[in-house]
């Protein structure tokens, strides 16, 4: 048996010398070293062994498994640090490169816009709300005092999830949402921006767009205080030397209502291509908040009156920079996203 152990050292240190792969190293260790190994094969023989042998083939046994482990070892480091070795060898990195250009994304010019209009009221100390996008009939029309009979309703206009669920058609349920969350307290000032959506598709109509909302409520609010607030968005939008203007209209959530106008900002007023020669160009839309409409948002009319307001993002973009068709917006064509 002492010849058999001694037989396999050498053998085991032999063929472990000619391994060249980390893989066939750990093969050999199972084989010579493991459960059913060669080393545990000789010593399933020590019962033939007198009492005097035994305790010196044990002794030596456990030798050459100590010797065999620690080989083992050393060969596994060798053949890891060559793998390594070898990999840098193959690698080779030139320094001498230029570096790669870092293609830096930006901002939509929807988002660059509707930021914007945050900003500037957010300066005039309006908090932002937001509110879901599938409505119910109840907060985007009914609370807003639009009738069961406007065409607004029609399932030719809106898109219907259910009877009583729709895509929102205008940001303005979220206004009634900020009113019944925060009252009683006042100011309300608020502005809601979010996509809205409607059955319209052309140059100057998507079926989703993007609007932003505002909404002033408190005592003794008046039609100068719109005015106000519109003229210093209009100035800080669109520059310092702007005018506005109100023209009589009609939204059933406000009365009296008001479509704003801004001077041309191309031509100053004189009249040109963009403002079809009247000096004039529509921004957006306002008015008185109907009694209705405070009511449904929790405040008395009789002690509260407030203004609101509404733009299309997409409208105010197209002005400032003098985008002529919304579905550039849309498109996600580089050659124009890259200009902004
Ligand atoms: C509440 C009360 C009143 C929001 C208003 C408009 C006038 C308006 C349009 C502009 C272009 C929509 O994007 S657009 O098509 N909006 O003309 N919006 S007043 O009035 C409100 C909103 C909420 C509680």
């Amino acid at each position: 048996m002492e010849q058999q152990l001694n037989a396999l050292r050498q053998e085991a240190e032999a063929t472990m010398a000619q391994v060249a792969e980390l893989e066939s190293l750990n093969d050999l260790r199972v084989k010579y070293l493991g459960k059913k190994g060669v080393l545990t094969g000789i010593l399933r023989n020590m019962g033939g062994l007198s009492p005097e042998e035994r305790p010196k083939i044990g002794m030596l046994a456990n030798q050459v498994r100590d010797v065999l482990e620690e080989l083992f070892s050393l060969r596994e480091a060798e053949l890891k640090q060559k793998a390594r070795a070898d990999r840098l060898g193959r690698e080779k990195i030139d320094v001498t490169l230029p570096g790669r250009i870092f293609v830096q994304g930006h901002r939509h010019p929807l988002s660059l816009v509707q930021e914007e209009i945050e900003e500037i009221f957010l300066g005039m100390g309006f908090q932002i709300a937001e509110g879901p996008e599938i409505e119910s009939d109840h907060y985007n029309f009914e609370a807003l005092n639009i009738p069961k009979d406007h065409p607004a309703r029609d399932m030719q206009d809106s898109f219907y999830v259910t009877e009583e669920i729709l895509l929102r058609t205008h940001t303005s349920p979220v206004q009634i949402r900020a009113m019944e969350k925060l009252f009683p307290s006042l100011p309300v000032k608020v502005i809601c921006p979010g996509r809205v959506f409607r059955k319209d598709d052309d140059a100057t109509h998507s079926p989703m767009f993007n609007q932003v909302e505002g909404l002033v409520v408190d005592k003794g609010i008046s039609l100068a205080d719109l005015k106000g607030i519109l003229l210093e968005f209009a100035r800080q939008m669109f520059g310092p030397e702007r005018q506005i203007r109100l023209r009589p209209s009609f939204f059933p959530f406000t009365e009296p209502s008001a479509e704003v106008d801004v001077s041309c900002m191309l031509c100053g007023g004189e009249g040109c291509r963009i403002c079809k020669g009247s000096g004039w160009i529509e921004i957006l839309g306002s008015g008185m908040v109907h009694p209705h409409v405070l009511r449904m948002g929790g405040y008395n009319p009789d002690e509260v009156t407030g203004f609101a307001f509404g733009m299309g993002i997409e409208r105010i973009t197209m002005l400032k920079y003098g985008i002529d068709d919304m579905r550039y917006f849309y498109d996600n064509d580089l050659r124009f996203l890259r200009q902004f």
